[in-house]
């Protein structure tokens, strides 16, 4: 049933960023690029792929563009600068004509989508209303555990015990209660491991190139039915 499968995992794109506008355009189409160059059956973006709801439909247009020239299939969740509520982006008129190979999670109690051919299955919750009462990765059920299980989640991981009260919080036991065999995590512009157990979770960090890097970084996640399941970063060409 389940196949080996390749996932390029990236967040936080920020698109129409007014300050960082021509960099985060480029840095989706360094994305793209390595979704071809490392054969990857999936692109996921993990939440704040536009950066406010504000945005010209130029960079819509411009995203929708991109995501046509893929084969693979690209999977989006709505993060905090581009929630999922009345006047989300991803109402206006202009995405009914979005490119066959594009899935965005719409509703904010958490679906799945599956690849049945493939044997995958990802589930996230889009996010509604970043506030102390939605919680990204909880409640999460699927259909059948005969599939690879993904889980993303656009929100701020936190210890056991800090108890900050913060918006759109994920535990460590949220994580160990998934039961994923990954769990794809956004809304860091950095890179960060919170595995739990034998669980693994990874903020990807933003693709766009951070003051200390040399170049935007991305994750690539490795699915194989006999190696079980492996992360690696991958530097993006710029
Ligand atoms: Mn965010």
């Amino acid at each position: 049933m389940k196949k080996p499968i390749k996932i390029l995992h990236t967040s936080d794109t920020h698109l129409g960023d007014p300050y960082a506008h021509s960099a985060s355009e480029e840095s989706l189409k360094n994305v793209l690029e390595a979704v071809e160059s490392t054969n990857s059956d999936f692109l996921l973006i993990v939440g704040d792929v536009f950066d406010n709801e504000r945005v010209s439909n130029d960079s819509v247009i411009f995203f929708l563009n991109q995501i046509s020239q893929t084969a693979a299939p690209v999977i989006i969740l709505p993060g905090n600068h581009d929630l999922m509520h009345s006047n989300s982006i991803y109402k206006r008129p202009i995405f009914q004509n979005s490119p066959k190979n594009l899935y965005i999670f719409k509703n904010p109690t958490g679906e799945e989508i599956q690849f049945k051919n493939l044997g995958i299955s990802f589930w996230g919750k889009a996010m509604d209303e970043h506030s102390p009462k939605f919680k990204p990765l909880t409640n999460i059920s699927f259909e059948t555990n005969k599939y690879w299980k993904i889980a993303l989640a656009h929100g701020q991981f936190e210890e056991d015990g800090v108890n900050s009260g913060r918006s759109s919080l994920i535990s460590p036991q949220n994580i160990i209660e998934s039961g994923c065999d990954y769990v794809a995590l956004g809304h860091w512009d950095s890179f960060a491991d919170v595995s739990q157990n034998d669980i693994p979770a990874y903020y990807s960090g933003c693709p766009i190139k951070l003051s200390k890097q040399t170049t935007g970084m991305v994750s690539l996640i490795n699915l194989d039915p006999s190696l079980g399941v492996s992360h690696t970063r991958h530097a993006l060409n710029s």
